[in-house]
């Protein structure tokens, strides 16, 4: 098995802001690169006209793409909605579905959104909080506060994302606010009208 024998490092991370320094990779995710995520199509319409904004930033430290190694990266998600639906990651399994990560909460209030097989899953998250996304559960993201929702994440380098199961079967549950309150709901319901 190839292994690049790597020099120790380490690395500064604003808790508030997100930003890993250094960090070589920023990925910057509009609305235009999840279409059809959200379940109200005239709403995504309608923000597009608006100005197609900017959901969530991920800011990551590469090593090589090799078992062993681990990927830390932040999501910085953004407070809105589209319709009654919470700004959210696109979610993804592991191409290497037998792969754990490790989220840390930094700052605001989100949930962490899983499902597998056998269920579902979710978590509420805030700055302090520790959450495992165990091996074959998809995870997703959604900031439901008002303020930026920011957290770290550490996952194996050959993980892998595999954003296709959930681009083409959507996500079983969707994390939408009811009178103010964030609320988990099937996503054939309530929110597809
Ligand atoms: C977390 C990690 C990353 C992921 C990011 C955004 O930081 O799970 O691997 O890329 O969230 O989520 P997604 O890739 O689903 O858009
Ligand atoms: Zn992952």
């Amino acid at each position: 098995m190839k292994q690049t024998l790597m020099e120790p490092f380490s690395l500064t991370l604003d808790f508030a802001a997100g930003r890993i320094e250094p960090a070589t990779t920023r990925i910057e995710r509009r609305l235009s690169d999840m279409l059809g995520m959200f379940a109200d199509a005239a709403a995504e319409a309608a923000a597009m006209t608006d100005g197609d904004p900017l959901i969530y930033e991920v800011l990551q430290y590469d090593v090589p793409n090799e078992t062993g190694q681990l990927v830390v990266c932040t999501t910085v998600l953004h407070p809105g909605r589209i319709g009654d639906e919470y700004y959210m990651t696109k979610g993804h399994y592991h191409e290497k579905l037998d792969t754990a990560e490790v989220y840390l909460g930094l700052r605001g209030h989100g949930k962490l959104v899983m499902q597998a097989d056998h269920g579902f899953s979710g978590l509420d998250m805030h700055s302090g909080t520790i959450a495992y996304v165990p091996p074959y559960w998809a995870h997703r993201t959604v900031n439901t506060g008002s303020d930026l929702f920011v957290f770290f994440a550490v996952y194996p380098a050959d993980a892998g994302h595999n954003y296709g199961a959930i681009e083409h079967g959507g996500f079983g549950q969707r994390v939408v606010d009811r009178d103010g309150r964030p609320m988990i709901v099937p996503s054939n319901k309530g929110v597809e009208a």
